[in-house]
């Protein structure tokens, strides 16, 4: 176990402002006292932990000073200025041959966990969450940078004048959704239009949590140096995980979960094929008794060669 696995570096990011529930900003605390690094040495996987990026508080900022050139995205400079903060924090992670977990925050941290991961090979991206998370500033109904995060790392949509509005991080045919069920009314002609493949949880309910998760692993290695893992803790169920800030009913079980990532674990030890991986969107103040952050912790050793015999 852990064989394959390089010395995980966690970097915290606690940021909100993709979010509308506060709260958010606590994940990495709460992950870390969920058992993180206890988990993680269970796995056998070496970690070493960077603390937490530098995010002002939300409240000192106006959402509204930098808008887009067109529709809403709240706090796009203070998100533009964190996750470019992000991105080399997980460039040089990589670089100094270690792997960059990054705890969130909300789902806007991928902006950054992605096009560092991106810098110096081609990404491919497996996005588990219950959101497409590929609304533009055009489109969102709520001006929440988190649903268009996705959007963002493909170079859809205009967000304003920065590196990532303009580069794209991965080729949507490298990308694979595992688990969507919340899709807005617009939103949708942008997932089928998109040369992405999604797999919604109707595709769980079918070919089972495996299959899928191998589909979704061979789309995101083929042509690709490496993958991108990126899990919204929403993707569960409410029951499971019920500390987020968008929880929908009907999303994949503890033991799915658990399974799922135990896929793309084995997977990354034949072929070394995942290079970051972000857990975000666990809320600690709508969580019960830490156990959202908990489970994201265990997620991630499971991710990491965690093996129950
Ligand atoms: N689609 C909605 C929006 O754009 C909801 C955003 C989704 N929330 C998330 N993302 N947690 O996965 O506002
Ligand atoms: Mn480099
Ligand atoms: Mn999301
Ligand atoms: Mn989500």
């Amino acid at each position: 176990n852990g064989e394959t696995m390089a010395t995980v570096r966690i970097i915290g990011t606690p940021m909100d402002y993709g979010a509308n529930r506060r709260g958010v900003d606590m994940g990495p605390s709460a992950i870390r006292y969920g058992g993180l690094a206890d988990e993680l040495e269970r796995a056998g996987v070496e970690s070493v932990d960077a603390g937490d990026l530098f995010v002002p508080r939300a409240e000192e900022r106006d959402p509204d000073a930098t808008p887009p050139s067109e529709g809403n995205a709240k706090f796009l400079r203070e998100i533009e200025d964190v996750c470019s903060r992000l991105a080399d924090e997980v460039a040089g992670t990589i670089d100094d041959g270690l792997f960059p977990l990054v705890l969130g925050g909300d789902h806007s941290v991928a902006i950054g966990s992605m096009n560092g991961s991106a810098r110096d090979a081609t990404l491919g991206a497996i996005w588990f969450d219950a959101h497409a998370d590929l609304n533009t500033p055009r489109t969102s109904p709520s001006g929440n940078v988190h649903g268009m995060a996705l959007a963002a790392v493909l170079g859809r949509g205009v967000f304003g004048d920065f590196e990532w509005a303009h580069a794209p991080a991965v080729r949507e045919s490298s990308v694979a959704y595992v688990g969507l069920r919340s899709i807005d009314d617009r939103e949708r002609a942008l997932v089928r239009d998109s040369e992405m493949t999604a797999f919604t949880m109707s595709d769980i309910d079918e070919r089972g949590i495996t299959a899928v998760v191998e589909d979704a692993l061979e789309v995101a290695t083929t042509g690709t140096d490496g993958i991108h893992v990126s899990l919204d803790l929403d993707w569960l169920d409410p029951n499971a995980a019920p500390g987020v800030g968008t929880p929908v009913r009907g999303g994949v079980t503890y033991r799915e979960a658990h399974s799922a990532l135990e896929t793309v674990s084995k997977r990354h030890d034949r072929d070394n094929v995942v290079r970051s991986m972000d857990v975000v969107e666990v809320n600690p103040i709508l969580d019960e008794a830490n156990e959202t952050a908990g489970l994201a912790a265990e997620l991630a050793s499971s991710a990491f060669g965690k093996r129950i015999l």
